[in-house]
C-alpha cells in the first residue's frame, strides 16, 4: 500500500483541471472494517482498538493515559483512505452504529476529561491533491449527543479541509476548519442530524499550522484563502472533536462528508460491516429453505 505523509504531501499540486475532467457523483461507503488496528503505546498514551460485537456494532480506537498533543496516537496516512488520526486524553475515533445514519452507521467520536484533553479525528489524504480554484462545494452532517457535557453550547464535530500552498516562497500548510459558531450559529441543536453545506465564497474557515493569521482569523472563505496562499492545494479530510474543548466530555457522530470540485463530487457514508448477530431461529428457517429447495431440485431432476 502506498503510505505518504501529510508534511510530504505540502507542495503537491496535480490539478484536476475541468476541462479535462468528466463530472461525477460517486457515494463512497467507508466500512468500519477499513480502519486500521491502532494499538499499544504513543507517548503516555495507550490505544486500543476494538471491534465491538453488538448490540452496538462497529469499530472504535479509544486512547487512556496522558493527554496532550505528544500522547495522541496516529495510523499511517494511507492514500485516499479514511484512518484514525490524532486520538488522545480518553478520546474515541470510530465508526459504529451508535447513531445511524444513509444505512445503520456513522463516524463516531466521543471523549471526557478536562479542558483541552481528549481529542479524536478521522482522516483522509487524497492520493493526488485537489487544487483550491477547482473546490465547488462541501459539507457533512453532524450529530451532538444531549448527553455531552462541553460547556459551549455551541460546540459540534467539525469538518476541516488539510490544505498547503506557498506564502513569500515559504511552503505552509494546516487546517481550514468549519465551525458552526463562525458562520452564524448559535446552540448546535441535541439529539438531532444537522446538515453543513457550503462553497468557495461561502463559508468563514479559520486556520491552523503555518498559514497566515492562524488560530486569529475567523471570516476568511476559501476563495480569500486562496488569493492570500499560492498554489493552494486541499490535500485530505479530516472530521473530529476536542482538542480546544473545554472539556466536559462529548458524544456525538459525523456522517456523509461531501467534497465536490468542478470535477465531480464524492460523498463518503461511513457504515459497519457487520451489523446484525444471526439467530438461532433465523438460521433453522434458513436450513428449512435450502431443504426445501434441495428436494424441490431433486423432483425437477
Ligand atoms: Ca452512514
Amino acid at each position: 500500500m502506498k503510505t505518504i505523509s501529510f508534511p510530504r504531501a505540502l507542495g503537491l499540486a496535480a490539478l484536476l483541471a475541468a476541462s479535462t475532467m468528466t463530472a461525477h457523483a460517486a457515494t463512497v461507503t467507508v466500512l468500519d472494517s477499513s480502519l486500521s488496528a491502532l494499538n499499544g503505546a504513543f507517548g503516555g498514551g495507550t490505544a486500543a482498538t476494538t471491534t465491538l460485537a453488538g448490540p452496538v456494532f462497529g469499530t472504535t480506537t479509544t486512547v487512556t493515559g496522558a493527554s496532550g498533543g505528544a500522547n495522541r496516537a496516529s495510523a499511517a496516512y494511507v492514500a485516499d483512505q479514511w484512518v484514525q488520526r490524532n486520538v488522545g486524553g480518553n478520546g474515541t475515533a470510530g465508526v459504529t452504529t451508535d447513531y445511524a445514519r444513509s444505512g445503520t452507521g456513522s463516524a463516531y467520536f466521543s471523549g471526557s476529561g478536562g479542558a483541552g484533553a481528549y481529542k479524536g479525528d478521522l482522516e483522509i489524504l487524497f492520493g493526488t491533491a485537489v487544487a483550491a480554484s477547482s473546490v465547488t462545494g462541501m459539507g457533512f452532517d453532524w450529530y451532538r449527543d444531549s448527553s455531552s457535557g462541553v460547556t459551549s453550547a455551541d460546540l459540534h464535530p467539525v469538518l476541516r479541509l488539510m490544505v498547503s500552498g506557498v506564502v513569500n516562497n515559504v511552503a505552509v500548510g494546516g487546517y481550514l476548519v468549519y465551525e458552526r459558531a463562525y458562520n452564524g450559529g448559535g446552540a448546535a441543536p441535541l439529539d438531532a442530524w444537522v446538515t453543513e453545506g457550503w462553497d468557495y465564497n461561502t463559508g468563514n474557515l479559520w486556520s491552523t499550522g503555518n498559514l497566515p493569521g492562524a488560530f486569529s482569523v475567523f471570516n476568511r472563505q476559501l476563495d480569500d484563502w486562496d488569493s492570500l496562499v499560492s498554489n493552494l492545494s486541499v490535500v485530505g479530510l479530516s472530521i473530529g472533536i476536542g482538542s480546544g474543548w473545554n472539556g466536559g466530555g462529548f458524544e456525538g457522530a459525523v456522517d456523509n462528508v461531501r467534497f465536490e470540485t468542478s470535477a465531480g463530487s464524492t460523498t463518503w457514508n461511513f457504515e459497519v460491516a457487520r451489523n446484525t448477530v444471526p439467530e438461532p431461529g433465523g438460521l433453522a428457517l434458513v436450513a428449512a429453505a435450502l431443504l426445501a429447495a434441495g428436494l424441490a431440485r431433486r423432483r425437477i431432476g
